[in-house]
């Protein structure tokens, strides 16, 4: 008795694991515990058994019975619920779940800002290779082989002759190649050093200007600085312009701003020296453009540099430039 209705428990419930309409699921019912079910025939039989055996079979029986009546009325349960929606697992009239929205990079922020305030006056955009050839990246901006000025630069070799650019001024070398003056435009794009530390990382960006006419002077470049750094930042925003080096300018100059964060009052972002060191600039070299064939009697130029990363971290408030580069979502989105 025992055995025999473990295995009709076994087989209902088996019977019940694949049913999908309601129909079905009342005839696997009454095939158990309806009235001439077989759970229902050997609790009749239990009459017949030996007076000492009853109430165990009794009770056996009729707890296979209670189970699979619940059993029965969950799965009846289910079925008619399923019924109800047009497809299974599928509610159309559910509201959608919206696409999050992107946002752009504070970097492609920054970049665009600055090319806004590039085009207003009158520059072009030009842009070039990441992986170039040795002869634009140092070569034809005065920077021979041997040239003490490479070791500042970190480069990564592609091979004996193929960089990694190290500025973005191959491409205003491969611009003068192809046009003559006058010249006004900016190179902004990707740039490659071997360095990584809280102030540097493997990949930055820059935007370089050039503008190459007749009689250009270190006073229109005064000009063009003091304006970008007025409409980037603000019209107080007062600039110092002290003596430098560079191989591909003569004269050189480093171009400071008053600290954009304490207002030139010395903070821990300006190493409390009130000034914030953010643009390398000068005449152009008459080497460099003697190498892209310009008359340098009749034309005179000007160009600059300037990080993006550090211009960002100052109009944001971003300490450590890393935080660019590692794609965290919470920061991302702030922007
Ligand atoms: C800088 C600083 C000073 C520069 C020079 C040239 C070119 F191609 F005209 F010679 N492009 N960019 C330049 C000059 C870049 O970056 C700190």
């Amino acid at each position: 008795m025992k055995g025999e209705l473990e295995k009709l428990e076994q087989e209902a419930m088996a019977a019940l694991r694949g049913v999908r309409d309601a129909q079905e699921l009342r005839r696997i019912r009454a095939q158990y515990v309806g009235r001439k079910g077989a759970v229902t025939r050997l609790l009749r039989k239990i009459s017949t058994l030996p007076a000492a055996e009853r109430p165990q079979a009794g009770k056996l029986a009729n707890d296979v019975k209670i189970r699979l009546e619940t059993v029965f009325k969950s799965a009846l349960k289910r079925i008619e619920q399923e019924r109800e929606r047009p497809q299974a697992g599928l509610d159309v009239t559910l509201p959608g779940r919206p696409f999050e929205r992107g946002t752009f990079h504070p970097i492609t922020l920054t970049l665009e800002a600055i090319s806004d305030i590039f085009l207003r006056l009158g520059f072009a955009i030009a842009e070039g290779p990441d992986v170039e050839l040795d002869y634009y990246n140092f070569e034809a901006l005065n920077i021979p082989r041997h040239h003490p000025a490479r070791d500042m630069h970190d480069t990564f070799y592609i091979s004996d002759n193929v960089v990694l650019r190290t500025h973005t001024s191959p491409i205003q070398i491969r611009v003068m190649e192809k046009q003559s003056p006058p010249v006004r435009i900016i190179a902004p794009g990707k740039v490659y050093r071997v360095d990584y530390d809280i102030s540097h990382t493997p990949m930055f960006h820059q935007v370089e200007g050039l503008m190459v006419d007749r009689q250009i002077s270190f006073g229109d470049l005064k000009g063009i600085l003091t304006t970008l750094m007025h409409q980037l930042f603000d019209e107080k925003t007062r600039l110092r312009f002290r003596p430098s080096f560079f191989p591909f300018t003569e004269p050189s100059a480093e171009v400071d701003i008053e600290c954009v964060m304490c207002r030139g009052k010395g903070c821990r972002v300006c190493a409390h020296t009130g000034w914030l060191e953010i643009v390398g600039a000068g005449m152009v070299h008459p080497a460099v453009f003697e190498m892209v064939g310009y008359d340098t009697d009749r034309y005179t130029g000007f160009a600059f540099g300037l990080g993006i990363e550090r211009i960002a971290m100052l109009k944001y408030g971003i300490d450590d430039i890393r935080r660019f580069y590692e794609n965290d979502i919470r920061f991302l989105r702030q922007f």
